[in-house]
């Protein structure tokens, strides 16, 4: 039989059967899952699964089913790509105007595969009744700019609510983000019933607590409408891009590099006659946006394991420092 996995870590899974309304729990069948070979968990908040009953009411997974789009990490414990959320049509980064503070450059690593696999990608920016800095408005409207769209949105004061309703009915979506930003808060809100555990954000480092520990698919009372509930992370470590196709996954760089000089070959470092850099210069890529397409790029190319091989004495700044940054 096949069904939908819910949520689940280690060897305990709830899983939807199809057509039922009910999960059963299942365990894995066997050590190693087929189709989940070389991740560092086996199955992610909406995978689809082939299992079977046991007979006492509970089952187990034989098969994982192909996955039509996977939202992962890099684990940096387990040097292995772990899979967070899977099958989903949109993918929103839930970000936040304070407490936590707005991030533009964790979010736009997150953008990096959604942009990359052509999924929409949706940035929110929650508690919206707290005061929003200019700097961030600022932000908000080059993301637009760029092309991505931006609703603004407060649990408190339900501004928003109906629109980000909208944009998700009848889909398949994923919520990710820092800890504390308000994604569990947002779902509560959409819909009374869905109960997922909403966290503190400790004031002296502003910073959420980590209350969802894996991810958890629910589906709203329309029966159409599936959303994931992700975890937070505070970090979010870029692999698995080649160097050479980073720029196409920030959209504005993409249009801007078909003009560098050196075509294909040019990494929009310092190079002669880079058209990024000249769009930097003229406005057209925002220089954060700039930094940060920087900063992922020397991370991808210290990290041969998982992209190319770096040339010797490349870089500039320590990934030590750079990590900082977006470690919220
Ligand atoms: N002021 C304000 N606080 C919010 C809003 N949404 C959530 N919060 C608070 O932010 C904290 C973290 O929320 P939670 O949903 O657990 O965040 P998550 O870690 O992203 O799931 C909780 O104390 C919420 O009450 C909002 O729109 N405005
Ligand atoms: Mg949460
Ligand atoms: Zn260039």
């Amino acid at each position: 039989m096949k069904g939908t996995v819910l949520f689940g870590a280690n060897n305990s899974f709830s899983v939807l059967p199809d057509g039922q309304n009910l999960p059963v729990r299942c365990s894995l069948k066997g050590k190693k899952l087929k189709g989940a070979e070389g991740f560092y968990n086996p199955l992610a908040a909406g995978d689809r699964v082939e299992w079977e009953g046991d007979g006492h009411g509970e089952g187990s997974i034989s098969a994982l089913l192909p996955r039509s789009s996977l939202f992962w990490r890099y684990n940096e414990k387990g040097k292995a790509i772990q899979a967070i959320a899977a099958n989903m049509e949109l993918v929103l980064c839930v970000s936040s105007a304070g407490m936590p503070p707005f991030r533009p450059r964790f979010l736009d690593r997150v953008s990096l595969e959604p942009v990359g696999d052509g999924l929409p990608f949706i940035i929110v920016l929650n508690k919206s009744d707290l005061l929003i800095d200019d700097g961030v408005h600022e932000r908000l409207e080059d993301y637009r700019r760029v092309g991505f769209e931006v609703l603004e949105t407060s649990v408190t004061t339900g501004q928003g609510i109906e629109d980000l309703r909208k944009r998700i009915a009848g889909k398949r979506s994923a919520f990710v983000g820092q800890s504390g930003v308000g994604k569990s808060s947002l779902l509560n809100a959409l819909e009374d019933g869905l109960g997922l555990k909403v966290g503190e954000v400790c004031e002296k480092y502003q910073r959420g607590r980590h209350t969802t520990v894996a991810a958890v698919m629910a589906t709203l009372s329309d029966g159409q409408t599936h959303v994931i509930d992700t975890p937070g992370f505070r970090r979010l470590a870029v692999r698995g891009i080649d160097p050479m196709s980073l720029g196409a996954c920030f959209p504005e760089i993409k249009r801007a590099q078909q003009r560098c000089a050196l075509g294909a070959r040019c990494r929009h470092e310092d190079e002669p006659g880079c058209a990024v850099a000249q769009a930097v210069e003229d406005g057209s890529v925002h220089p954060d946006r700039y930094e940060s397409y920087l900063r992922i790029l020397m991370e991808l190319e210290d990290n041969p394991d998982y992209g190319r091989r770096k040339s010797p004495g490349r870089r500039s700044r320590s990934y030590q420092e750079m990590d900082e940054d977006y470690d919220v």
